[in-house]
């Protein structure tokens, strides 16, 4: 039925009465408000004014898996594409599609439930930005899976330019505020240690004007970084394009190969930081990123290694 309306309302001059649609289509007036409520939700703009009716004045700009894929000069990472107009969280979508092929890209407008790390949530509104995961079936060991998350902090460096850059492990910052995200879930057999899957889940901020009060400091997007729109479609599509080899690289040669440009990239080196790690802090500079991806600092108790598992990492002086 939405799809009728919509047709009504693309194939009227002008306005339109909500009375003329509910008899066209045989349905109430409460329908018709209905369905347009919710074609509102989807990022339709339908002005409605009193004694006139309705009048469709723009069209959201959808992402196209079309478009994607025409992009993608890759072997296996994004040939599947799952999209979706909005669901909970992509994350967890992949996780109840796991059977899907490897490489597999789930993709939404809008997540109701986007997640971070921890339990905390992540801003994610229609049309906003790239609410994107990727399920993968790596051949590695265990010990290794959360440097995807490096590896795709590398990657999305890369693809948004902007003078973007990595705060360890997995934020993508433009000057010192975020504007990208990564969350890397796995599942494994508990006997055996052998990788089901893994979901690697990014959301970059590409369109997004203005976010809710507590996210303004530390929030960025690339419409408010540079004062254009862009084009979400070819942004995911140039994620997703350097994902795959720097992945490649990762699952035959182990995060070794891809440290340097890592550690160039890296914000976090040469910083004073305060370590939160299980239940401890400490302070102290970070001095390097090691063989495994762990952030390597020099603390009051000598030099520790922070492997990229659950810790969060402050500057001594802001959010970077
Ligand atoms: C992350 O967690 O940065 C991982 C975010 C991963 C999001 C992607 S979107 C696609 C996929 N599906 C999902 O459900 N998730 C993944 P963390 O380091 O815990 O940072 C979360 C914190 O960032 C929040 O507590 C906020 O302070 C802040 N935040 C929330 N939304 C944000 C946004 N859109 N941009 C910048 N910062 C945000």
């Amino acid at each position: 039925m939405r799809e009728r309306i919509l047709k009504v309302l693309k194939e009227t001059d002008g306005y339109i009465s909500g009375e003329k649609i509910s008899s066209m289509l045989g349905i109430s007036r409460a329908a018709v408000w209905k369905h347009i409520k919710a074609l509102r939700e989807e990022g339709y703009e339908i002005l409605s004014v009193t004694n006139k009716g309705y009048r469709l004045s723009a069209e959201p700009e959808n992402i196209s898996v079309d478009r994607i894929k025409d992009a993608l000069d890759t072997k296996r990472i994004g040939r599947n594409i799952v999209y979706m107009s909005r669901l909970d969280s992509t994350n967890e979508e992949a996780k109840r599609r796991a059977d899907m092929s490897d490489g597999t890209l789930f993709i939404a407008e809008r997540q109701e439930s986007g997640k971070g790390r921890l339990g905390r949530q992540w801003e994610s509104p229609r049309g906003g930005g790239i609410w994107m995961s990727l399920l993968l079936k790596p051949d590695m060991p265990l010990g290794s899976v959360s440097e995807i998350t490096l590896a795709a902090g590398l990657a999305v460096c890369r693809a948004v330019g902007c003078g973007a850059m990595i705060k360890w492990p997995n934020d993508i910052v433009v000057g010192s505020r975020k504007i990208c995200g990564i969350l890397t879930e796995m599942s494994a057999e508990p006997d055996t240690g052998s990788i089901n899957y893994v979901v690697c889940g990014m959301g970059v901020n590409v369109n997004i004007k203005s976010f809710p009060e507590e996210l303004l400091v530390k929030a960025t997007s690339l419409f408010i970084e540079t004062g254009e729109k862009h084009d979400r479609d070819m942004i995911a599509a140039r994620i997703l394009n350097e994902f795959e080899p720097v992945y490649e690289l990762l699952c035959r040669k182990g995060f070794g190969a891809i440290r340097e440009e890592y550690a160039r990239m890296c914000i976090t080196l040469d910083k004073e930081v305060r370590v939160i790690y299980r239940k401890n802090e400490t302070t102290g500079r970070a001095v390097g990123i090691d063989e495994n991806g762990a952030l390597l600092v020099d603390a009051k108790e000598g030099r520790i290694s922070v492997s990229s598992g659950e810790v969060s990492v402050r500057g001594m002086y802001g959010y970077v």
